[in-house]
């Protein structure tokens, strides 16, 4: 623990383990994982948080089709699939939760008894629509609107006794029984509130104006506890209701803190989190259902909720865009995408060229033509020339930083203010604009290069102290991109600075690294192998 410096405490969701990670999974999570990289570079005491969603009736059936003696076991089994993926995609997760873990059982139930002593749960009768695949209560409002949309937009009746899911169309079904409810009605105006005096709570601006508009519609209250099965947490002043496989989870971002163990003190230090990100699918749970909870619990709210879109496949039989998702069963492995671009790339790819906020179609042509445009022609080449031409004309080392080091070139005005602008795109999740603004510095140096000719230079003598400042300055420039791009592809970057003859480990917080200046020189460099072959089209 670092005291002195400021908490960050940021999450992915907690993935169901019903099937194994897929595309869209990863997607959250590199995205997740930039961040906090960003944000350790920056000198905070991160904690990122992912893990793995245990409970609830789905898990318990998966168990039993998979021939598992128990769902803990069929958990138990499925741990390696995240965490294997995870280490090979280079996130640097500082905990993994889940949610059949005694630290978060005890946190659950203590949730729950707050929610009860505070008077905000009850017991009733639920009598209404389930989505089973999401997991998701809908009301007889809800359905019968979805219907008519459904009719208007000229699509078949639906079966009067299974109509469909207003948020992914598959079958319903009715469901009537004891419950116990949350007041969650009691909150529509407190958390309209909260929204209008934190307008940074829901990022983008789109989800916050759907969410709003969702709230303005009214709130029910909300069953938050099931009987008919056991595979949950129980409620413990009611032990035939297990917790609602939603509030259940949300919870854990708490219990991840130590939140109802002996111990709370990270939970009164990092609590509230300063980012839970999210996909579109999952932002009324995180924006409604997770503040009013808190709210309910006397808690503080967390500072940040970003919901990014979703990659999309086409539906060949359909021609529709679909969501990719397991229960669709259309999903790319990202073993796939990693064999074909290597894992820098992929991270690369995924968070420069696809906008965190909208819907974005995979395509194998476009991974292609990013990586040979901006990794292997920009990026690559400009380390590999540089390199190249540092071991050529100084002798295996980067040339010595020289006495006029501070004066204006091309580059040191490409590299002016640069952290300033990144910083501003990283910390509101636009890693596309931030990733322009390395590409930025890569190409004006490349086209540095290309005026200052260093070849013709390495003829002349006389050019000796002239290709010394150009070599310099190459050199400089790729140090500052490296350390730019690190939080997108970590393993490249600690490698660029090894070939550069860097220090691993950078002490220094990530704006006084991008100081112009920085390289002292004189130290051997290595070429090295492309760090981007380029690929056929
Ligand atoms: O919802 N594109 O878990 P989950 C982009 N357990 N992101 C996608 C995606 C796609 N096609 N498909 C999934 C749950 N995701 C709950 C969460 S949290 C307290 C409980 C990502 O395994 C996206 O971030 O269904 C989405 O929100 C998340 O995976 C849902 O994962």
């Amino acid at each position: 623990m670092a005291a002195d410096k400021p908490s960050y405490y940021i999450t992915t969701p907690i993935y169901y383990v019903n099937a194994k990670p897929h595309l869209g999974t990863a997607y959250c999570t590199v995205m997740t994982d930039v961040q906090a990289r960003f944000r350790r570079a920056c000198g905070y005491d991160v904690k990122f948080l992912t893990g793995m969603d245990e409970h609830g009736e789905k898990v318990a059936e998966a168990a039993e089709k998979n021939g598992f003696d128990t769902p803990q076991a069929w958990c138990d089994s499925m741990e390696p699939a995240f965490a294997d993926l995870w280490r090979a995609l280079e996130i640097s997760n500082d905990d993994f939760i889940r949610t059949t873990q005694p630290r978060h059982i005890a946190g659950v139930q203590k949730f729950l008894k707050v929610l009860l002593d505070r008077g905000y749960i009850y017991k009733g009768a639920y009598d209404g629509w389930y989505c089973r695949p999401d997991e998701t209560y809908f009301t007889d409002t809800q359905v019968h609107h979805h219907e008519e949309e459904r009719l208007a937009a000229g699509e078949a009746p639906a079966d009067p006794a299974h109509p469909l899911c207003p948020d992914c169309d598959r079958p319903l079904e009715r469901i009537q029984e004891e419950s116990w409810f949350f007041k969650l009605s009691a909150f529509q105006q407190p958390l309209l509130d909260f929204y209008a005096a934190h307008p940074d709570f829901i990022q983008p601006e789109t989800r916050k104006n759907e969410v709003i508009s969702f709230v303005s519609g009214g709130l029910k209250d909300l069953s938050i506890s099931r009987s008919t099965f056991d595979w949950g947490v129980p409620f413990p002043f009611d032990e035939d209701h297990v917790a609602y496989v939603w509030v259940d989870a949300l919870i854990n971002y708490l219990t991840a803190l130590g939140y109802g163990s002996d111990d709370e003190a990270e939970f009164r230090r990092r609590w509230p989190a300063q980012a839970h990100i999210v996909g579109k699918d999952i932002i009324r749970f995180h924006c409604v259902i997770w503040p009013a909870l808190l709210m309910a619990a006397d808690l503080p709210l967390p500072e940040k909720v970003f919901a990014h879109g979703f990659l999309t496949v086409r539906n060949e039989e359909t021609g529709k865009v679909e969501k990719m998702s397991k229960s669709r069963g259309n999903v790319i492995a990202p073993e796939e995408v990693m064999d074909l671009l290597g894992v820098g790339a992929y991270r690369y790819y995924f968070m420069s060229d696809v906008v965190h906020g909208t819907d974005a179609p995979i395509s194998w042509g476009r991974m292609r033509q990013v990586y040979n445009a901006d990794l292997a022609n920009s990026w690559g080449n400009l380390v590999s020339r540089a390199l190249n031409m540092s071991i050529k004309y100084f002798d295996g080392c980067a040339p010595a930083r020289p006495g006029t080091w501070d004066e204006a070139t091309p580059l040191k005005d490409a590299a002016d203010g640069v952290y300033g602008r990144y910083a501003a795109h990283m910390e509101t999740f636009d890693y596309q604009g931030a990733a322009a603004d390395i590409m930025q510095i890569v190409s004006a140096a490349n086209l540095y290069i290309e005026n200052s000719a260093p070849w013709a230079l390495a003829k002349d003598p006389d050019k000796a102290g002239e290709l010394e400042l150009v070599l310099w300055n190459v050199l400089e420039a790729i140090r500052i991109a490296n350390e730019l791009y690190a939080p997108f592809m970590p393993a490249i970057s600690a490698e660029v600075r090894r070939r550069l003859g860097l220090p691993a480990e950078q002490d220094a917080a990530l704006e006084e690294l991008c100081q112009w200046g920085g390289l002292a020189g004189g130290q051997p460099v290595e070429k090295g192998d492309p760090l981007f072959p380029r690929l056929q089209d």
